[in-house]
C-alpha cells in the first residue's frame, strides 16, 4: 500500500545538503503503548533533528490497545504533526493482557485535557502491515523503538522474515542486567508478554536494551520539571502528566523509562553499553519475577582470540548491546531542552 497523500513529508529529506551539514536523520518506527512516559518521548523524538519518524504503531500494554492507539492520535493532533498511526496487538501472544492504571491513570495519559484527536491519522493497514511496509519501502535501514511490550515485533518477525534486514537495530526499554533491591517496579513491557520477549531476544536482528534501572536512575528533579512547565505548551502539557504519573511524586524525581531509550537514539554518547546474550526467565511463575537473565560477554578480544585460525568468519559478538549505565546529569539537561525544542517548533 502507497503512503496516504496526506502523510507525504512537506519537504523532502532528499534535498542535496552540503557536507557539513549535519548527518540526514535516520528513520524510524516507534511502537508504543502511550503511556505517559511514552508522550514524553514521542514529543522529544518528533522535533529532533536526529531521526525522521515514519510510523507511530501501537500496542496494549499501560493500557487497552483503545486507549494506546487514542493517546497516540491525541499526542500527534496536539503537536500539530501528520504522522500515520497503526493499531497493533490487543493482547500479549500467549496470556491475557495486564494494564498498568495505577501508574499512568484510567485513560494512560491521565492529567492533562487533549484536543479531540484527528483520526484521519490512523491507517487502515495494522501495526505489523504498517511497520513492514515502512521497512520495505525506506531507502535506508530503520530504527524501530519499542516502548512497551514486544507483541508487534514478535509477529512482525514471524509474519514478515523478509523485511528484517530492513530493521538496523531494535531499541527497546524493557528487561533488566543490574537487578537492584530498592528498584521496586516490576519489569513491565517484559513480564506483559515473555514471550514475545524471548522471541525477539532470540531474532537474528540488532538490538540495544536499556533496563529498569537506567530509568530509575535517570530521573527529572522537581525543579527540572517546573522548568519545563514554564517554557511553553509541550512542556505544560508533560508537566500536567507527570503530575499524576505513579501517583504524581514529583518531590522525589520522575522516572524516566521509556524516555531513556528514546535519548539511545539522539544522544547515545551520554550511554555506556556491553554485548551480551539475553533470555527470559520467571515466565511460569507470578508476574512480577519475570525479566531478562543477562550474560555479557567476554571482552571482545578475549572473545575474538577463542576463534582459532582460520575458522570461518562468523562474528562471535552476541547481538544485544545492554545499557550498563547513563550519564544522569546530561540525560536531564537534554531532556528539558529537547521539550524546549518541541515547544519552538511546534507551537505557534
Ligand atoms: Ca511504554
Amino acid at each position: 500500500m502507497a503512503v496516504p497523500s496526506q502523510f507525504l513529508p512537506e519537504e523532502s529529506h532528499a534535498a542535496s545538503q552540503p557536507s557539513s551539514e549535519p548527518a540526514a536523520p535516520r528513520p524510524l518506527i516507534i511502537d508504543t503503548d502511550p503511556g505517559i512516559d511514552d508522550a514524553a518521548a514521542i514529543a522529544a523524538l518528533l522535533a529532533s533533528d536526529a531521526v525522521d519518524v515514519r510510523l507511530i504503531a501501537t500496542v496494549s500494554g499501560n493500557v487497552n490497545i483503545d486507549h494506546t492507539t487514542e493517546n497516540a492520535l491525541k499526542l500527534l493532533t496536539f503537536l500539530d504533526r501528520r504522522i500515520p498511526v497503526a493499531r497493533g496487538a490487543s493482547e500479549p501472544l500467549e496470556r491475557p493482557a495486564v494494564y498498568a492504571p495505577e501508574v499512568h491513570g484510567e485513560s494512560g495519559m491521565d492529567g492533562f485535557d487533549f484536543p479531540e484527536p484527528n483520526r484521519s491519522l490512523l491507517l487502515d493497514e495494522d501495526a505489523i502491515e504498517a511497520e513492514a511496509r515502512v521497512l520495505r519501502e525506506s531507502d535506508m535501514p530503520v530504527d524501530i523503538l519499542a516502548l512497551g511490550p514486544l507483541t508487534n515485533i514478535t509477529l512482525l518477525i514471524r509474519r514478515h522474515p523478509e523485511v528484517l534486514p530492513n530493521i538496523r537495530r531494535v531499541v527497546l526499554m524493557g528487561g533488566t542486567s543490574a537487578a537492584r533491591p530498592e528498584i521496586t517496579v516490576p519489569d513491565f513491557n517484559i513480564a506483559v508478554d515473555p514471550e514475545a520477549a524471548a522471541e525477539v531476544f532470540g531474532a537474528a536482528i540488532p538490538i540495544v536494551m536499556v533496563g529498569v534501572e537506567i530509568g530509575w536512575d535517570a530521573r527529572l528533579s522537581a525543579s527540572d520539571v517546573e522548568t519545563m512547565r514554564a517554557d511553553g505548551p509541550v512542556g505544560a502539557m508533560i508537566a500536567a502528566l507527570f503530575g499524576v504519573y505513579d501517583d504524581g511524586r514529583v518531590d522525589r524525581g520522575v522516572q524516566m523509562y521509556d524516555p531513556t531509550a528514546a535519548w539511545y537514539l539522539m544522544h547515545p554518547e551520554l550511554f555506556v553499553t556491553k554485548p551480551a546474550e539475553v533470555g527470559v526467565t520467571g515466565a511460569d511463575g507470578p508476574f512480577d519475577g519475570i525479566t531478562t537473565q543477562v550474560t555479557f560477554a567476554p571482552a571482545l578480544d578475549a572473545v575474538a582470540a577463542d576463534v582459532p585460525a582460520g575458522a570461518c568468519a562468523t562474528d562471535p559478538r552476541p547481538h544485544v548491546d545492554v545499557v550498563t549505565d547513563i550519564d544522569v546529569d546530561g540525560f536531564a539537561r537534554t531532556f528539558v531542552d529537547g521539550i524546549r525544542r518541541a515547544d519552538e517548533r511546534f507551537i505557534p
